[in-house]
Protein backbone atom coordinates (compact mmCIF):
# COMPACT_ATOMS: atom_id res chain seq x y z
CA UNK A 1 0.00 0.00 0.00
CA UNK A 2 2.94 2.44 1.14
CA UNK A 3 4.98 1.23 -1.56
CA UNK A 4 2.23 2.01 -4.28
CA UNK A 5 1.61 5.49 -2.97
CA UNK A 6 5.22 6.03 -3.25
CA UNK A 7 5.51 4.79 -6.34
CA UNK A 8 2.29 7.25 -7.65
CA UNK A 9 3.55 9.93 -6.03
CA UNK A 10 6.94 9.60 -7.75
CA UNK A 11 5.28 9.34 -11.13
CA UNK A 12 3.17 12.10 -10.83
CA UNK A 13 6.64 14.00 -9.89
CA UNK A 14 8.11 12.48 -12.99
CA UNK A 15 4.95 14.03 -15.59
CA UNK A 16 4.72 17.37 -13.40
CA UNK A 17 8.52 18.44 -14.19
CA UNK A 18 8.82 20.70 -16.97
CA UNK A 19 11.24 22.94 -18.67
CA UNK A 20 10.66 26.60 -17.59
CA UNK A 21 12.76 28.99 -20.66
CA UNK A 22 13.81 32.40 -20.32
CA UNK A 23 15.30 34.31 -23.29
CA UNK A 24 17.14 37.42 -20.95
CA UNK A 25 19.00 40.16 -22.82
CA UNK A 26 20.99 41.83 -19.75
CA UNK A 27 20.78 45.63 -21.12
CA UNK A 28 21.27 48.73 -19.53
CA UNK A 29 18.12 51.19 -18.42
CA UNK A 30 17.91 54.10 -16.85
CA UNK A 31 15.93 53.95 -13.16
CA UNK A 32 14.99 56.16 -10.41
CA UNK A 33 13.38 53.57 -7.81
CA UNK A 34 14.17 56.52 -5.03
CA UNK A 35 13.52 59.29 -7.06
CA UNK A 36 17.44 59.58 -8.40
CA UNK A 37 18.04 58.39 -11.88
CA UNK A 38 20.98 56.13 -12.66
CA UNK A 39 21.54 54.03 -15.08
CA UNK A 40 20.99 50.33 -14.09
CA UNK A 41 21.49 46.91 -15.25
CA UNK A 42 18.37 45.13 -16.17
CA UNK A 43 17.02 41.93 -18.04
CA UNK A 44 15.15 42.69 -21.72
CA UNK A 45 15.04 46.78 -20.97
CA UNK A 46 13.14 46.22 -17.73
CA UNK A 47 14.19 46.63 -13.98
CA UNK A 48 13.81 45.43 -11.43
CA UNK A 49 14.84 42.16 -13.00
CA UNK A 50 11.96 39.65 -13.59
CA UNK A 51 10.69 36.62 -10.84
CA UNK A 52 11.83 32.84 -11.63
CA UNK A 53 8.49 31.09 -10.54
CA UNK A 54 8.92 27.30 -10.64
CA UNK A 55 7.53 23.54 -9.80
CA UNK A 56 10.08 21.56 -8.16
CA UNK A 57 12.07 19.49 -10.00
CA UNK A 58 11.25 21.96 -13.01
CA UNK A 59 14.25 22.10 -15.22
CA UNK A 60 15.38 25.89 -15.38
CA UNK A 61 17.08 27.08 -19.13
CA UNK A 62 18.28 30.46 -19.36
CA UNK A 63 19.67 32.18 -22.61
CA UNK A 64 21.26 34.98 -21.44
CA UNK A 65 22.95 37.49 -24.21
CA UNK A 66 25.20 40.19 -22.73
CA UNK A 67 24.47 43.43 -24.23
CA UNK A 68 25.73 45.45 -21.89
CA UNK A 69 28.41 46.34 -24.28
CA UNK A 70 30.81 47.56 -21.64
CA UNK A 71 31.09 45.05 -18.84
CA UNK A 72 31.06 41.29 -18.49
CA UNK A 73 28.29 39.34 -16.65
CA UNK A 74 27.29 35.89 -15.44
CA UNK A 75 24.42 34.80 -12.74
CA UNK A 76 24.90 33.25 -9.77
CA UNK A 77 21.08 31.25 -8.92
CA UNK A 78 21.56 32.16 -4.80
CA UNK A 79 20.78 28.96 -2.78
CA UNK A 80 20.15 27.04 -5.31
CA UNK A 81 22.41 22.79 -5.37
CA UNK A 82 23.36 22.19 -8.78
CA UNK A 83 23.83 19.04 -7.97
CA UNK A 84 25.46 17.47 -11.25
CA UNK A 85 25.38 20.77 -13.16
CA UNK A 86 28.44 22.61 -10.58
CA UNK A 87 29.23 24.60 -14.25
CA UNK A 88 25.93 26.21 -14.00
CA UNK A 89 26.50 28.22 -10.65
CA UNK A 90 27.59 31.43 -11.77
CA UNK A 91 30.53 32.88 -10.02
CA UNK A 92 33.29 34.15 -12.83
CA UNK A 93 36.89 32.33 -12.30
CA UNK A 94 35.52 29.62 -10.12
CA UNK A 95 32.42 27.86 -11.99
CA UNK A 96 32.90 29.88 -15.36
CA UNK A 97 34.41 32.73 -17.27
CA UNK A 98 32.99 35.79 -17.32
CA UNK A 99 30.66 36.28 -20.14
CA UNK A 100 31.51 39.46 -22.66
CA UNK A 101 29.70 41.82 -23.98
CA UNK A 102 27.53 40.44 -27.15
CA UNK A 103 27.96 36.80 -25.90
CA UNK A 104 25.46 34.34 -25.45
CA UNK A 105 25.73 31.99 -22.65
CA UNK A 106 22.95 29.32 -22.01
CA UNK A 107 22.36 27.82 -18.05
CA UNK A 108 21.08 24.83 -17.60
CA UNK A 109 20.00 23.28 -14.66
CA UNK A 110 17.33 21.37 -12.40
CA UNK A 111 15.51 22.95 -9.22
CA UNK A 112 14.95 19.72 -6.56
CA UNK A 113 14.67 21.71 -3.77
CA UNK A 114 11.61 24.23 -2.33
CA UNK A 115 11.23 27.80 -1.39
CA UNK A 116 12.28 30.91 -1.53
CA UNK A 117 15.81 31.67 -3.36
CA UNK A 118 17.24 34.64 -5.83
CA UNK A 119 19.62 34.71 -8.72
CA UNK A 120 22.36 37.99 -9.14
CA UNK A 121 25.51 38.45 -11.04
CA UNK A 122 28.95 37.07 -9.71
CA UNK A 123 30.98 39.25 -11.76
CA UNK A 124 33.04 41.73 -9.74
CA UNK A 125 30.07 43.36 -7.62
CA UNK A 126 27.74 43.71 -10.25
CA UNK A 127 24.93 43.08 -8.32
CA UNK A 128 25.03 46.49 -6.98
CA UNK A 129 24.03 48.22 -10.16
CA UNK A 130 20.53 45.94 -10.09
CA UNK A 131 20.92 42.61 -11.79
CA UNK A 132 19.19 40.48 -9.35
CA UNK A 133 15.79 39.63 -8.54
CA UNK A 134 13.63 36.29 -6.84
CA UNK A 135 13.96 32.80 -7.36
CA UNK A 136 10.18 30.97 -6.22
CA UNK A 137 10.09 27.07 -6.12
CA UNK A 138 6.51 25.94 -4.91
CA UNK A 139 5.90 22.26 -3.83
CA UNK A 140 2.58 20.70 -3.84
CA UNK A 141 3.94 19.00 -0.41
CA UNK A 142 4.79 21.75 1.67
CA UNK A 143 3.91 21.92 5.41
CA UNK A 144 2.17 24.93 4.73
CA UNK A 145 0.24 23.44 1.68
CA UNK A 146 -2.97 25.12 1.32
CA UNK A 147 -2.81 26.94 4.81
CA UNK A 148 -2.86 30.18 2.69
CA UNK A 149 -5.12 32.57 0.32
CA UNK A 150 -2.33 34.41 -1.40
CA UNK A 151 0.89 34.67 -2.01
CA UNK A 152 3.55 38.04 -1.98
CA UNK A 153 6.85 38.34 -2.80
CA UNK A 154 8.69 41.05 -1.17
CA UNK A 155 12.35 41.82 -2.13
CA UNK A 156 13.99 44.73 0.22
CA UNK A 157 17.47 46.10 -0.84
CA UNK A 158 19.86 48.76 -0.64
CA UNK A 159 20.65 50.78 -3.01
CA UNK A 160 23.15 53.47 -4.63
CA UNK A 161 23.53 56.62 -6.48
CA UNK A 162 27.00 55.55 -7.71
CA UNK A 163 27.58 52.94 -10.05
CA UNK A 164 29.34 49.54 -8.83
CA UNK A 165 32.74 50.32 -10.69
CA UNK A 166 33.47 53.50 -9.06
CA UNK A 167 32.70 53.04 -5.48
CA UNK A 168 34.62 49.66 -5.45
CA UNK A 169 37.01 51.58 -7.10
CA UNK A 170 37.04 54.39 -4.13
CA UNK A 171 36.22 51.22 -2.01
CA UNK A 172 39.93 50.07 -2.54
CA UNK A 173 41.89 52.96 -3.21
CA UNK A 174 44.45 53.86 -0.46
CA UNK A 175 43.30 56.86 -0.04
CA UNK A 176 40.20 55.23 1.47
CA UNK A 177 42.34 53.29 3.61
CA UNK A 178 44.24 56.73 4.98
CA UNK A 179 40.93 58.87 5.38
CA UNK A 180 38.77 56.08 6.89
CA UNK A 181 40.22 53.31 7.62
CA UNK A 182 38.81 51.55 4.85
CA UNK A 183 35.24 51.86 5.07
CA UNK A 184 32.41 50.85 2.95
CA UNK A 185 30.87 53.06 0.43
CA UNK A 186 27.11 53.80 2.76
CA UNK A 187 24.71 53.38 0.03
CA UNK A 188 21.89 55.85 -0.46
CA UNK A 189 18.34 54.32 0.28
CA UNK A 190 16.72 51.14 1.30
CA UNK A 191 13.77 49.43 -1.19
CA UNK A 192 10.79 47.47 -1.10
CA UNK A 193 10.46 45.59 -4.54
CA UNK A 194 12.96 48.39 -5.81
CA UNK A 195 10.79 50.95 -5.17
CA UNK A 196 9.24 52.86 -2.30
CA UNK A 197 5.95 53.48 -1.56
CA UNK A 198 5.00 50.20 -2.53
CA UNK A 199 1.13 49.06 -2.02
CA UNK A 200 0.47 45.72 -1.34
CA UNK A 201 -3.41 45.00 -1.60
CA UNK A 202 -4.89 42.22 0.72
CA UNK A 203 -7.94 41.48 1.65
CA UNK A 204 -9.70 40.46 5.24
CA UNK A 205 -9.74 37.34 6.80
CA UNK A 206 -7.03 36.01 4.68
CA UNK A 207 -3.99 34.27 5.25
CA UNK A 208 -0.77 35.55 2.98
CA UNK A 209 2.43 33.82 2.05
CA UNK A 210 4.88 36.59 2.63
CA UNK A 211 8.58 35.88 1.18
CA UNK A 212 11.01 38.23 1.91
CA UNK A 213 13.98 38.35 0.28
CA UNK A 214 17.60 40.43 1.13
CA UNK A 215 18.31 41.37 -2.26
CA UNK A 216 20.92 44.14 -0.95
CA UNK A 217 24.59 44.23 -1.15
CA UNK A 218 25.48 45.11 2.70
CA UNK A 219 23.24 46.54 4.93
CA UNK A 220 20.95 43.82 7.19
CA UNK A 221 17.61 45.33 7.61
CA UNK A 222 14.85 44.81 9.53
CA UNK A 223 11.22 44.21 8.56
CA UNK A 224 8.47 45.54 10.45
CA UNK A 225 4.68 45.29 9.20
CA UNK A 226 2.42 46.91 11.72
CA UNK A 227 0.08 45.48 14.43
CA UNK A 228 0.33 41.92 12.60
CA UNK A 229 2.32 39.27 13.30
CA UNK A 230 4.26 36.50 11.36
CA UNK A 231 4.44 33.05 11.16
CA UNK A 232 7.95 31.81 9.75
CA UNK A 233 7.62 28.58 7.95
CA UNK A 234 10.54 28.93 5.93
CA UNK A 235 14.25 29.90 6.40
CA UNK A 236 16.61 30.48 2.99
CA UNK A 237 14.63 27.25 1.43
CA UNK A 238 14.53 25.24 4.83
CA UNK A 239 11.37 24.61 5.91
CA UNK A 240 10.65 25.63 9.45
CA UNK A 241 8.02 24.81 12.30
CA UNK A 242 5.83 27.13 12.28
CA UNK A 243 7.62 30.03 14.63
CA UNK A 244 5.63 33.42 15.53
CA UNK A 245 7.49 36.45 15.26
CA UNK A 246 6.95 40.67 15.38
CA UNK A 247 9.77 41.35 13.38
CA UNK A 248 12.18 39.59 11.03
CA UNK A 249 16.20 40.60 10.55
CA UNK A 250 17.35 39.84 7.64
CA UNK A 251 21.32 39.86 6.29
CA UNK A 252 21.83 40.43 2.77
CA UNK A 253 21.29 37.55 0.77
CA UNK A 254 19.09 36.15 3.19
CA UNK A 255 15.28 35.00 2.73
CA UNK A 256 12.32 34.56 5.53
CA UNK A 257 9.06 32.58 4.43
CA UNK A 258 6.01 33.61 6.28
CA UNK A 259 2.10 33.50 7.00
CA UNK A 260 0.72 36.40 7.88
CA UNK A 261 -3.44 36.78 8.73
CA UNK A 262 -4.63 39.54 7.73
CA UNK A 263 -7.39 41.31 10.44
CA UNK A 264 -10.90 40.72 9.85
CA UNK A 265 -12.08 44.51 8.86
CA UNK A 266 -11.34 47.03 6.19
CA UNK A 267 -10.93 50.23 8.46
CA UNK A 268 -7.90 50.81 8.62
CA UNK A 269 -4.62 50.06 5.81
CA UNK A 270 -1.13 49.32 7.65
CA UNK A 271 2.41 49.97 7.11
CA UNK A 272 4.96 48.37 6.57
CA UNK A 273 8.95 49.71 7.36
CA UNK A 274 12.39 48.20 5.96
CA UNK A 275 15.15 49.99 8.40
CA UNK A 276 18.64 49.22 7.88
CA UNK A 277 21.26 48.30 10.26
CA UNK A 278 23.09 51.63 10.58
CA UNK A 279 26.07 50.09 13.12
CA UNK A 280 27.04 48.22 10.06
CA UNK A 281 28.08 51.41 8.68
CA UNK A 282 31.60 53.55 10.05
CA UNK A 283 30.87 55.80 12.35
CA UNK A 284 31.71 59.49 10.46
CA UNK A 285 30.94 58.43 6.87
CA UNK A 286 27.09 58.12 6.84
CA UNK A 287 25.56 60.99 5.23
CA UNK A 288 22.86 62.34 6.53
CA UNK A 289 20.56 62.54 3.28
CA UNK A 290 20.79 58.90 3.66
CA UNK A 291 17.12 57.03 3.08
CA UNK A 292 17.81 54.26 6.14
CA UNK A 293 13.49 53.75 6.51
CA UNK A 294 11.19 52.76 3.50
CA UNK A 295 7.87 52.41 3.54
CA UNK A 296 5.32 50.21 1.97
CA UNK A 297 1.91 49.53 3.06
CA UNK A 298 -0.92 46.35 3.46
CA UNK A 299 -3.70 48.20 1.50
CA UNK A 300 -7.12 46.71 2.73
CA UNK A 301 -8.85 49.54 1.16
CA UNK A 302 -7.65 52.20 -1.18
CA UNK A 303 -10.22 54.76 -0.35
CA UNK A 304 -9.11 55.29 3.12
CA UNK A 305 -5.48 57.15 3.90
CA UNK A 306 -2.26 55.40 3.92
CA UNK A 307 -0.71 55.49 7.20
CA UNK A 308 2.61 56.46 9.15
CA UNK A 309 4.79 53.71 10.18
CA UNK A 310 4.56 52.66 13.84
CA UNK A 311 8.28 52.75 15.39
CA UNK A 312 9.15 49.18 17.40
CA UNK A 313 11.49 47.80 19.09
CA UNK A 314 14.95 47.04 17.68
CA UNK A 315 16.37 44.84 19.76
CA UNK A 316 13.63 42.23 20.06
CA UNK A 317 14.86 40.74 16.71
CA UNK A 318 14.74 37.00 16.56
CA UNK A 319 17.46 34.78 16.98
CA UNK A 320 17.83 32.64 13.73
CA UNK A 321 19.73 29.68 15.18
CA UNK A 322 16.83 28.99 17.56
CA UNK A 323 14.54 27.76 14.77
CA UNK A 324 13.97 24.20 13.84
CA UNK A 325 13.96 22.64 10.75
CA UNK A 326 10.85 20.94 9.97
CA UNK A 327 12.25 17.46 9.36
CA UNK A 328 14.27 18.02 12.47
CA UNK A 329 17.51 16.28 10.70
CA UNK A 330 19.89 15.64 13.43
CA UNK A 331 23.26 16.99 13.83
CA UNK A 332 25.75 15.95 11.19
CA UNK A 333 28.60 13.66 12.76
CA UNK A 334 31.43 12.69 13.95
CA UNK A 335 32.90 15.75 12.16
CA UNK A 336 36.08 14.18 9.94
CA UNK A 337 36.91 17.60 8.12
CA UNK A 338 37.21 20.29 11.02
CA UNK A 339 38.24 23.81 8.93
CA UNK A 340 39.32 26.91 10.86
CA UNK A 341 38.32 30.18 9.34
CA UNK A 342 40.34 33.27 11.44
CA UNK A 343 38.94 36.35 9.45
CA UNK A 344 40.47 39.65 9.38
CA UNK A 345 40.84 43.30 7.79
CA UNK A 346 44.22 44.53 7.11
CA UNK A 347 45.59 47.08 5.07
CA UNK A 348 48.21 45.74 2.52
CA UNK A 349 51.60 46.72 1.61
CA UNK A 350 50.31 49.26 -1.11
CA UNK A 351 47.67 50.20 1.88
CA UNK A 352 44.92 49.38 0.26
CA UNK A 353 42.39 47.24 2.52
CA UNK A 354 42.63 43.91 2.18
CA UNK A 355 40.24 40.90 3.63
CA UNK A 356 42.09 37.34 4.97
CA UNK A 357 41.23 33.94 6.17
CA UNK A 358 44.12 32.70 7.73
CA UNK A 359 46.17 35.76 6.35
CA UNK A 360 45.55 34.99 2.90
CA UNK A 361 43.61 36.94 0.50
CA UNK A 362 41.20 35.52 -2.00
CA UNK A 363 42.68 36.39 -5.46
CA UNK A 364 41.19 35.13 -8.46
CA UNK A 365 43.24 32.00 -10.08
CA UNK A 366 43.93 32.35 -14.10
CA UNK A 367 41.81 29.31 -14.54
CA UNK A 368 38.55 29.26 -13.52
CA UNK A 369 38.61 26.85 -10.38
CA UNK A 370 35.88 24.10 -12.11
CA UNK A 371 37.99 23.81 -14.78
CA UNK A 372 41.65 23.30 -12.53
CA UNK A 373 39.66 20.48 -11.25
CA UNK A 374 38.27 19.19 -14.36
CA UNK A 375 41.86 19.25 -16.20
CA UNK A 376 43.79 17.68 -13.65
CA UNK A 377 45.37 14.58 -13.91
CA UNK A 378 44.14 12.47 -11.47
CA UNK A 379 46.57 11.81 -9.02
CA UNK A 380 46.92 15.96 -8.17
CA UNK A 381 43.00 16.58 -8.39
CA UNK A 382 43.22 16.04 -4.59
CA UNK A 383 46.33 18.25 -3.85
CA UNK A 384 45.31 21.93 -2.80
CA UNK A 385 48.57 23.33 -4.51
CA UNK A 386 47.13 23.34 -8.04
CA UNK A 387 44.19 25.86 -7.02
CA UNK A 388 46.99 28.30 -5.64
CA UNK A 389 47.19 29.82 -2.60
CA UNK A 390 45.27 32.75 -2.76
CA UNK A 391 42.24 31.11 -4.09
CA UNK A 392 41.78 29.96 -0.37
CA UNK A 393 41.54 26.03 -1.76
CA UNK A 394 40.13 22.97 1.10
CA UNK A 395 39.87 19.73 -1.03
CA UNK A 396 36.83 18.32 0.42
CA UNK A 397 36.96 14.05 0.15
CA UNK A 398 33.64 12.80 -1.26
CA UNK A 399 31.29 12.61 2.10
CA UNK A 400 33.15 14.10 4.65
CA UNK A 401 31.82 15.76 7.20
CA UNK A 402 32.94 19.16 7.45
CA UNK A 403 32.21 21.73 10.48
CA UNK A 404 33.59 25.33 9.78
CA UNK A 405 34.98 27.13 12.83
CA UNK A 406 35.21 30.48 12.08
CA UNK A 407 36.56 33.52 13.86
CA UNK A 408 35.34 36.85 13.59
CA UNK A 409 38.33 39.11 14.71
CA UNK A 410 36.34 42.46 12.96
CA UNK A 411 34.44 45.12 14.41
CA UNK A 412 31.47 44.26 12.39
CA UNK A 413 29.28 41.56 11.87
CA UNK A 414 29.23 39.35 8.09
CA UNK A 415 26.78 36.90 6.59
CA UNK A 416 28.42 33.98 5.41
CA UNK A 417 27.16 32.21 2.62
CA UNK A 418 28.27 28.96 1.24
CA UNK A 419 27.08 27.76 -2.03
CA UNK A 420 25.40 24.21 -3.09
CA UNK A 421 24.23 23.49 0.20
CA UNK A 422 22.15 24.45 3.69
CA UNK A 423 24.31 24.12 6.42
CA UNK A 424 23.47 23.55 10.25
CA UNK A 425 24.39 26.18 12.53
CA UNK A 426 25.82 24.17 15.23
CA UNK A 427 26.51 27.29 16.97
CA UNK A 428 26.89 31.31 17.23
CA UNK A 429 28.87 33.19 19.65
CA UNK A 430 27.29 36.51 21.20
CA UNK A 431 28.60 39.85 19.83
CA UNK A 432 31.77 39.82 21.26
CA UNK A 433 34.49 41.06 21.81
CA UNK A 434 35.54 39.87 25.52
CA UNK A 435 37.02 43.12 27.75
CA UNK A 436 40.38 42.14 26.63
CA UNK A 437 39.51 43.06 22.81
CA UNK A 438 39.81 39.52 21.93
CA UNK A 439 37.40 37.16 19.70
CA UNK A 440 34.71 35.17 21.98
CA UNK A 441 35.98 31.58 21.11
CA UNK A 442 33.74 28.17 20.70
CA UNK A 443 34.87 26.91 23.88
CA UNK A 444 31.87 25.15 24.83
CA UNK A 445 29.75 24.30 22.17
CA UNK A 446 26.60 22.06 22.92
CA UNK A 447 25.38 20.53 19.56
CA UNK A 448 21.91 21.25 19.06
CA UNK A 449 19.61 17.95 18.44
CA UNK A 450 18.41 19.28 15.26
CA UNK A 451 20.15 21.84 14.16
CA UNK A 452 18.75 25.54 12.49
CA UNK A 453 19.59 25.32 8.57
CA UNK A 454 19.99 27.96 5.90
CA UNK A 455 22.54 29.06 3.36
CA UNK A 456 23.38 32.14 4.86
CA UNK A 457 24.36 33.06 8.72
CA UNK A 458 25.43 36.05 10.53
CA UNK A 459 28.74 35.96 12.62
CA UNK A 460 29.28 38.99 15.28
CA UNK A 461 31.45 41.40 15.73
CA UNK A 462 34.54 39.81 17.83
CA UNK A 463 32.61 36.43 17.72
CA UNK A 464 32.20 33.11 16.08
CA UNK A 465 30.04 30.74 13.64
CA UNK A 466 30.31 26.91 14.03
CA UNK A 467 28.52 25.30 10.62
CA UNK A 468 28.77 21.58 9.38
CA UNK A 469 27.51 20.24 6.15
CA UNK A 470 28.33 16.89 4.26
CA UNK A 471 30.56 17.18 1.11
CA UNK A 472 28.45 15.71 -1.05
CA UNK A 473 27.91 17.27 -3.92
CA UNK A 474 30.72 17.34 -6.28
CA UNK A 475 32.04 20.54 -7.73
CA UNK A 476 33.49 23.93 -6.79
CA UNK A 477 31.99 25.54 -3.90
CA UNK A 478 32.68 29.17 -2.57
CA UNK A 479 31.91 30.13 0.85
CA UNK A 480 32.18 33.70 1.09
CA UNK A 481 31.11 37.33 3.01
CA UNK A 482 27.79 38.28 1.03
CA UNK A 483 28.37 41.77 1.71
CA UNK A 484 29.74 42.79 -1.72
CA UNK A 485 32.26 45.10 -0.10
CA UNK A 486 34.20 42.24 1.58
CA UNK A 487 34.17 39.83 -1.56
CA UNK A 488 36.01 42.50 -3.29
CA UNK A 489 38.45 42.85 -0.56
CA UNK A 490 38.95 38.81 -0.45
CA UNK A 491 36.89 37.43 2.07
CA UNK A 492 36.52 34.29 0.31
CA UNK A 493 36.94 30.93 0.51
CA UNK A 494 37.32 27.91 -2.12
CA UNK A 495 35.78 24.37 -1.35
CA UNK A 496 37.06 21.57 -3.69
CA UNK A 497 34.50 19.43 -2.99
CA UNK A 498 35.09 15.84 -4.33
CA UNK A 499 37.17 16.27 -7.18
CA UNK A 500 37.25 12.82 -7.75
CA UNK A 501 34.11 12.07 -8.09
CA UNK A 502 33.68 15.48 -9.82
CA UNK A 503 36.11 14.34 -12.96
CA UNK A 504 33.71 11.39 -13.18
CA UNK A 505 30.63 12.90 -13.54
CA UNK A 506 32.75 14.68 -17.24
CA UNK A 507 30.29 17.36 -16.96
CA UNK A 508 29.70 18.65 -20.12
CA UNK A 509 30.83 22.58 -20.77
CA UNK A 510 28.79 23.66 -23.72
CA UNK A 511 30.53 25.70 -25.98
CA UNK A 512 28.92 28.81 -25.35
CA UNK A 513 30.56 27.98 -22.02
CA UNK A 514 33.99 27.24 -24.07
CA UNK A 515 33.67 30.65 -26.05
CA UNK A 516 33.80 33.07 -23.15
CA UNK A 517 36.95 31.69 -21.98
CA UNK A 518 38.06 32.31 -25.50
CA UNK A 519 37.24 35.54 -26.04
CA UNK A 520 38.95 36.32 -23.36
CA UNK A 521 42.39 34.14 -23.56
CA UNK A 522 41.06 32.50 -20.26
CA UNK A 523 42.85 28.74 -20.40
CA UNK A 524 40.10 25.95 -19.17
CA UNK A 525 42.91 23.98 -18.55
CA UNK A 526 45.88 23.93 -16.01
CA UNK A 527 46.21 25.32 -12.30
CA UNK A 528 45.59 28.32 -10.78
CA UNK A 529 48.91 29.92 -12.85
CA UNK A 530 46.77 28.08 -16.04
CA UNK A 531 50.05 25.84 -15.94
CA UNK A 532 49.31 22.49 -17.17
CA UNK A 533 52.77 20.93 -17.78
CA UNK A 534 53.95 21.29 -14.72
CA UNK A 535 50.96 21.15 -12.12
CA UNK A 536 52.71 21.75 -8.95
CA UNK A 537 54.67 24.99 -10.88
CA UNK A 538 52.38 27.73 -9.67
CA UNK A 539 54.89 30.41 -10.92
CA UNK A 540 53.16 33.19 -12.07
CA UNK A 541 49.51 32.39 -10.23
CA UNK A 542 47.45 36.11 -9.38
CA UNK A 543 48.58 36.58 -5.45
CA UNK A 544 47.79 40.27 -5.18
CA UNK A 545 44.93 42.54 -6.37
CA UNK A 546 46.22 44.75 -8.94
CA UNK A 547 47.82 47.90 -7.46
CA UNK A 548 46.82 50.52 -9.69
CA UNK A 549 43.14 49.36 -10.77
CA UNK A 550 41.49 52.13 -9.18
CA UNK A 551 40.96 55.25 -11.53
CA UNK A 552 37.40 56.49 -10.84
CA UNK A 553 37.30 60.29 -12.26
CA UNK A 554 33.45 60.73 -11.20
CA UNK A 555 33.28 59.69 -7.56
CA UNK A 556 31.60 62.31 -5.61
CA UNK A 557 31.49 62.00 -2.17
CA UNK A 558 28.27 62.71 0.26
CA UNK A 559 28.88 66.50 1.50
CA UNK A 560 28.29 65.43 4.93
CA UNK A 561 31.38 62.98 4.46
CA UNK A 562 34.36 63.41 6.52
CA UNK A 563 36.27 62.87 2.94
CA UNK A 564 35.37 66.92 2.68
CA UNK A 565 36.89 69.08 0.39
CA UNK A 566 40.37 68.54 1.28
CA UNK A 567 40.76 64.82 0.35
CA UNK A 568 38.24 65.78 -2.81
CA UNK A 569 41.03 67.24 -4.34
CA UNK A 570 43.61 64.68 -3.18
CA UNK A 571 41.20 62.39 -4.70
CA UNK A 572 41.12 64.14 -8.21
CA UNK A 573 44.67 64.68 -8.18
CA UNK A 574 45.89 60.99 -7.62
CA UNK A 575 43.17 60.10 -10.11
CA UNK A 576 45.02 63.01 -12.50
CA UNK A 577 48.29 61.00 -11.95
CA UNK A 578 46.79 57.47 -13.15
CA UNK A 579 45.19 59.00 -16.34
CA UNK A 580 46.17 57.16 -19.39
CA UNK A 581 46.77 53.89 -17.21
CA UNK A 582 45.24 50.75 -18.32
CA UNK A 583 41.40 50.52 -17.58
CA UNK A 584 40.66 49.72 -14.66
CA UNK A 585 37.66 47.93 -15.67
CA UNK A 586 39.53 45.07 -17.87
CA UNK A 587 41.20 44.21 -14.46
CA UNK A 588 37.95 44.10 -12.34
CA UNK A 589 35.33 42.96 -14.72
CA UNK A 590 37.78 40.30 -16.55
C1 LIG B 1 28.85 51.12 -19.26
O1 LIG B 1 27.86 51.81 -19.98
C2 LIG B 1 26.79 52.29 -19.18
C3 LIG B 1 25.71 52.80 -20.08
O2 LIG B 1 26.18 53.77 -20.92
C4 LIG B 1 27.34 53.34 -18.23
O3 LIG B 1 26.30 53.88 -17.45
C5 LIG B 1 28.38 52.66 -17.34
O4 LIG B 1 28.95 53.59 -16.48
C6 LIG B 1 29.46 52.00 -18.17
N1 LIG B 1 30.28 51.17 -17.29
C7 LIG B 1 31.60 51.21 -17.31
C8 LIG B 1 32.29 50.30 -16.39
O5 LIG B 1 32.21 51.97 -18.02
C1 LIG C 1 -14.04 38.06 9.06
O1 LIG C 1 -14.35 36.98 9.90
C2 LIG C 1 -15.05 37.36 11.07
C3 LIG C 1 -15.19 36.15 11.98
O2 LIG C 1 -15.60 35.06 11.23
C4 LIG C 1 -16.40 37.95 10.66
O3 LIG C 1 -17.09 38.39 11.82
C5 LIG C 1 -16.16 39.14 9.74
O4 LIG C 1 -17.37 39.63 9.26
C6 LIG C 1 -15.29 38.76 8.56
N1 LIG C 1 -14.92 39.94 7.84
C7 LIG C 1 -15.21 40.16 6.56
C8 LIG C 1 -14.82 41.48 5.99
O5 LIG C 1 -15.78 39.32 5.88
C1 LIG D 1 13.78 55.02 10.99
O1 LIG D 1 15.13 55.08 11.32
C2 LIG D 1 15.50 55.77 12.47
C3 LIG D 1 16.97 55.77 12.60
O2 LIG D 1 17.47 56.80 11.85
C4 LIG D 1 14.78 55.20 13.66
O3 LIG D 1 15.18 55.82 14.83
C5 LIG D 1 13.32 55.34 13.43
O4 LIG D 1 12.61 54.85 14.50
C6 LIG D 1 12.90 54.65 12.14
N1 LIG D 1 11.51 54.96 11.83
C7 LIG D 1 10.56 54.05 11.84
C8 LIG D 1 9.19 54.50 11.48
O5 LIG D 1 10.75 52.89 12.09
C1 LIG E 1 48.87 35.35 10.56
O1 LIG E 1 50.01 36.15 10.60
C2 LIG E 1 50.36 36.57 11.92
C3 LIG E 1 51.47 37.58 11.84
O2 LIG E 1 52.25 37.39 10.72
C4 LIG E 1 50.71 35.33 12.74
O3 LIG E 1 51.04 35.72 14.04
C5 LIG E 1 49.51 34.41 12.75
O4 LIG E 1 49.83 33.21 13.43
C6 LIG E 1 49.02 34.09 11.36
N1 LIG E 1 47.74 33.40 11.47
C7 LIG E 1 47.42 32.31 10.78
C8 LIG E 1 46.07 31.73 11.04
O5 LIG E 1 48.16 31.81 9.95
C1 LIG F 1 44.57 36.40 -27.10
O1 LIG F 1 45.83 35.85 -27.41
C2 LIG F 1 46.20 36.00 -28.77
C3 LIG F 1 47.45 35.20 -29.03
O2 LIG F 1 48.34 35.28 -27.94
C4 LIG F 1 46.33 37.48 -29.08
O3 LIG F 1 46.65 37.66 -30.42
C5 LIG F 1 45.01 38.17 -28.78
O4 LIG F 1 45.13 39.57 -28.95
C6 LIG F 1 44.56 37.91 -27.37
N1 LIG F 1 43.20 38.44 -27.16
C7 LIG F 1 42.83 39.10 -26.07
C8 LIG F 1 41.42 39.54 -25.99
O5 LIG F 1 43.60 39.33 -25.16
C1 LIG G 1 24.03 59.50 -2.26
O1 LIG G 1 23.31 60.39 -3.08
C2 LIG G 1 23.81 61.69 -3.16
C3 LIG G 1 22.87 62.51 -4.01
O2 LIG G 1 22.54 61.86 -5.19
C4 LIG G 1 25.23 61.66 -3.68
O3 LIG G 1 25.78 62.94 -3.66
C5 LIG G 1 26.07 60.75 -2.82
O4 LIG G 1 27.35 60.64 -3.35
C6 LIG G 1 25.45 59.40 -2.69
N1 LIG G 1 26.21 58.60 -1.78
C7 LIG G 1 26.73 57.45 -2.11
C8 LIG G 1 27.48 56.72 -1.06
O5 LIG G 1 26.58 56.98 -3.22
CU1 LIG H 1 31.68 40.87 5.39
Amino acid sequence: MLYAQLLFALQALVVSAKTVTYDWSVDWVSVSPDGFTRPAIGINGAWPCPTITIDIGDRVIVNLKNNLGNETTSIHWHGIFQTGSAQMDGPAMVNQCPIPPGSSFKYDFEINQPGTYWYHSHVGSQYIDGLRGPIIVHDPAAPYAGKYDDEIVMTISDWYHTQAPYLIEYFESPLNENLHGGSEPVPNATLINHAQNVQFKVKPNKTYLVRVINVGVFSAQWVNFDDHDMDVVEVDGVYTQSHRVSQLFLTAAQRYTVLLKTKSTTKTNYAITVSMDLSMFDPGVTPSTLMNNVTGYLVYDDQKPLPESDDFDYDDALDDTKFIPYDSQPALGPVTHPINLVMAFNPNDANQNRATFNNVTYVAPKVPTLYTAMSAPADLVNNPLIYGVNSNPFVLPMNAIVEITLINTDTGPHPFHLHSHQFQVIARGPPGPDENGNPLLPTHVRVPAAPMRRDTILVYAGSYIVLRFKADNPGVTLFHCHIEWHVEAGLVVTFIEAPTELQALKLNIPEDHKHACQARNISMVGNAAGNSVDWLDLTGAPSQPALDNWGALTYTPPDSDILGQAANKMLKSRVARLLGKKSIFSLKFW
